[in-house]
């Protein structure tokens, strides 16, 4: 049975700024550097309020680093310093910028709380004024909108993070997937037995291809895409946790690649089968 507790904040509704001008590429810059590099940004605030979200963020990283990813194109915040608010903007309008083009896949994943429209980083434990510590729906999208990654995914699992994915909202744009843990005025719970978030739990079972019977990679292509675990984890969220309904905004056409199993899954097959026919013996 899981236990589950509440990481949720007060909630306020943001409104859209109608007077932003909307930001466009420069059209006049090459698309890429010919390599489909993939590069990661993976933030869990790790705060006394938080307690699975330093486990979330990796073993997030550690699914892309099983299945594919290299290390040194990862970095993961965790801590009062790494994921505080002015970091975790540096590192995405900096390292990421200065390494990611148009070619290249980009994913960010955020664990943490947070509140309609925005997430709030490790700093939040300082107090003060909220502008120093939450990160609102427009300061992510000046941000993202500064990279040339024409498919970049973004995952948060923090409460009413579903607010995201609404088409009103800043972030939802083309060449951008937003995957919630949770609707935009639900809680994204985790859970003490699992040690996560719970829609994170299922999101690294599918990229671990850690699900018995092969369920997360639908299309059999010895890879997971970020649609086929977010629907993976989609289902069995809301089955362990009913008030739970992860959401999802795809702003990029065709499936984006995020694991490739590893030979590991065919030799636990592999032991499998020598088990049954021995056993059978
Ligand atoms: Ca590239
Ligand atoms: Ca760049
Ligand atoms: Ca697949």
């Amino acid at each position: 049975m899981l236990i589950l507790v509440s990481s949720t904040t007060s909630a306020s509704i943001i409104t859209k700024d109608k007077n932003e001008k909307i930001k466009t590429k420069d059209e006049s810059k090459p698309k890429g550097d010919g390599i489909s590099n993939k590069w990661a940004l993976i933030v869990g605030v790790g705060i006394a309020s938080c307690p699975y979200t330093t486990y979330d963020a990796l073993d997030m990283k550690n699914a892309l680093i099983k299945h594919g990813w290299n290390t040194a194109q990862i970095k993961c915040l965790t801590g009062l310093l790494e994921a505080s608010k002015t970091n975790i903007l540096n590192k995405i309008e900096g390292w990421l910028d200065l390494n990611e083009d148009a070619d290249d896949t980009v994913l960010f994943y955020f664990s943490g709380h947070g509140y309609y429209g925005h997430i709030c980083a490790a700093n939040i434990i300082e107090g003060g004024d909220p502008s120093n510590y939450e990160i609102s729906s427009k300061e992510l999208d000046d941000a993202f909108s500064k990279l040339e990654s024409e498919k970049v995914v973004i995952i948060f699992d923090s409460c009413m993070s579903g607010s995201f994915t609404d088409l009103i909202n800043p972030l939802s744009k083309s060449g951008r997937m937003i995957l919630s843990a949770c609707g935009s005025l639900e809680t994204s719970v985790g859970s003490e037995e699992l040690k996560n978030g719970l829609f994170t739990y299922y999101l690294s079972k599918a990229l671990n291809f850690d699900d018995e019977f092969g369920e997360a990679d639908t299309n059999n292509d010895k890879c997971v895409s970020a649609e086929e675990a977010f629907y993976y984890a989609k289902i069995r969220t809301t089955i362990s946790y009913p008030l739970q309904h992860p959401k999802i905004y795809d702003g990029i056409s065709g499936d984006i690649t995020i694991t490739k199993q590893s030979r590991s899954r065919n030799i636990n097959l592999h032991n499998l089968f020598f088990f049954i026919k021995h056993f059978k013996n």
